[in-house]
């Protein structure tokens, strides 16, 4: 990490210095599932509902930034078929475009998504902030091993915050990555000019994990 973020030349302070934090939230809705004769969909989640910091990228640059959870492959939900993102209040402006949700599956499964690619992807325009999530359906997509879920936006530098972080959730399977188009970039995340785990302190001043979710179901 520390490598590919001296790659960028990207000073840890400056990062640091305009990283903007908002919005402490309350508890969340208790989720509740409705048992009716079939089983709910499986949710890969960090979060525990409420968000409490949103990140985006220092004014210096106006990158494209991806943001995202890496889960194993849980038994009995190999089909993934949807994304769940909650966005910052500070939503990035949509003269830039819509935001793009991903699913990439990392073949090797050693908690680095950098190797990793991409195997589904869709393009949305979220109209919900704070501890509300964005659903996204993706075509139904069998993955082995694990995967990395995110959503990318081509943000305003010291503006946009769409990343909500909830710092309850562990630290150490969130990631975030800079470039100049997230897209080119997206099946070696190795080549992104700047990228970092959310428990780096030399970039993360609130460690936490990233409100994104996926729902999968049995390969039946
Ligand atoms: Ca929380
Ligand atoms: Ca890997």
């Amino acid at each position: 990490m520390t490598k590919i973020a001296r790659k960028a030349g990207i000073p840890g302070a400056l990062l640091a210095a305009a990283w903007p934090f908002a919005g402490i939230g309350g508890p969340g809705p208790v989720d509740r599932l409705l048992r009716d004769g079939f089983e709910p969909p499986f949710v890969y989640r960090l979060d525990d509902g409420a968000g409490n910091v949103n990140i985006g990228p220092p004014s210096s640059f106006d990158p494209d930034m991806l943001w995202g959870n890496y889960f194993a492959v849980a038994p009995g939900a190999e089909v993934v078929t949807a994304i769940e993102v909650a966005f910052g209040a500070t939503f990035p402006s949509l003269a830039n475009g819509p935001v793009t949700f991903w699913l990439l599956v990392d073949a090797d499964a050693d908690g680095d998504p950098r190797n990793a690619f991409a195997v589904a992807s869709v393009q949305a325009t979220p109209d919900v902030s704070g501890n509300a999530f964005y659903r996204v359906p993706i075509p139904p997509t069998r993955v082995q091993g694990a995967i990395f879920v995110g959503a990318s936006a081509r943000l305003l530098g010291g503006q946009d915050r769409p990343a909500r972080v909830d710092t309850d959730a562990p630290a150490d399977r969130s990631w975030f990555f800079y470039a100049p188009d997230i897209a080119e970039v997206i099946d070696d995340l190795a080549s992104a000019p700047f990228g970092t785990r959310m428990d780096n302190p030399q970039f993360v001043p609130f460690p936490g994990g990233f409100m994104v979710r996926a729902t999968g179901q049995p390969d039946n």
